[in-house]
This record gives C-alpha cells, sequence and structure tokens, in this order.
C-alpha cells in the first residue's frame, strides 16, 4: 500500500508522538447571568450570534439561564471567552439591557 503522508509513519513521527505530551490548552466557560429585564428574546438573539448557537439550543440555553439563574453559553481559550463575554455586555449595553456575562475556568 502506497502511504499518503510518509512524516506519519517514519521513525521521527511516532518519537514526535511518544516524547511529547500533548498539552491541553486551558478552556474557560463564559458564564450568562439572569436578571429580571433583559428580554428572552434579546438573549437568544446573542447566544445565536455572539456564541453561533441554533435557534433552538439558543432558546434552551436561555431557558436554564432564566430558571437557574445562570448557565453555561460555551466554552472556549482564554482569548475567545473573554471577548465574547465583552461583546454581550457591549450589545447589552447598548439595547439598554442589564444582562450580565462572566468568565469562569472550565
Ligand atoms: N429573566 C428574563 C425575563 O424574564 C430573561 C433572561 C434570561 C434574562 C436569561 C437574562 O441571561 C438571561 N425577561
Amino acid at each position: 500500500m502506497r502511504v499518503a503522508n510518509p512524516r506519519e509513519h517514519s521513525d521521527a513521527a511516532v518519537k514526535e508522538r511518544s516524547e511529547t505530551k500533548q498539552q491541553e490548552p486551558t478552556l474557560y466557560k463564559v458564564v450568562l447571568l439572569n436578571d429580571d429585564y433583559t428580554t428572552m428574546d434579546f438573549v437568544i438573539q446573542v447566544l445565536e450570534t455572539v456564541f453561533e448557537k441554533s435557534p433552538a439550543e439558543s432558546y434552551r440555553i436561555m431557558l436554564h439561564v432564566h430558571l437557574n439563574g445562570r448557565g453555561i453559553a460555551g466554552v472556549y481559550p482564554w482569548e475567545v471567552a473573554d471577548t465574547k463575554a465583552d461583546t454581550v455586555q457591549l450589545l447589552a449595553r447598548e439595547a439598554g439591557f442589564p444582562l450580565k456575562a462572566v468568565v469562569e475556568e472550565a
């Protein structure tokens, strides 16, 4: 059988895999907090646009936050999580809602 990518099968490649432990990146949760003033529609819109969730998943997460006080919008590397939390705050302030997102280690 012809090997498409010889690097994957060379001694060097095998050695790299066995000796170099893959470092997992630390992940962070973006947690949405419930409040009494932000509309359900706005939270769903944020989940769809900022967190790229489907309409059904966005509705599910929004309802979870509404009923439980908080809920995970997504899990990302630090820079991504921090930027998404900032974007939530920016969109909420622009729209006049007190919606809050916090970042926590996953
Ligand atoms: N509790 C809000 C309402 O009844 C809806 C809401 C859901 C607000 C989730 C914030 O993160 C939130 N309009």
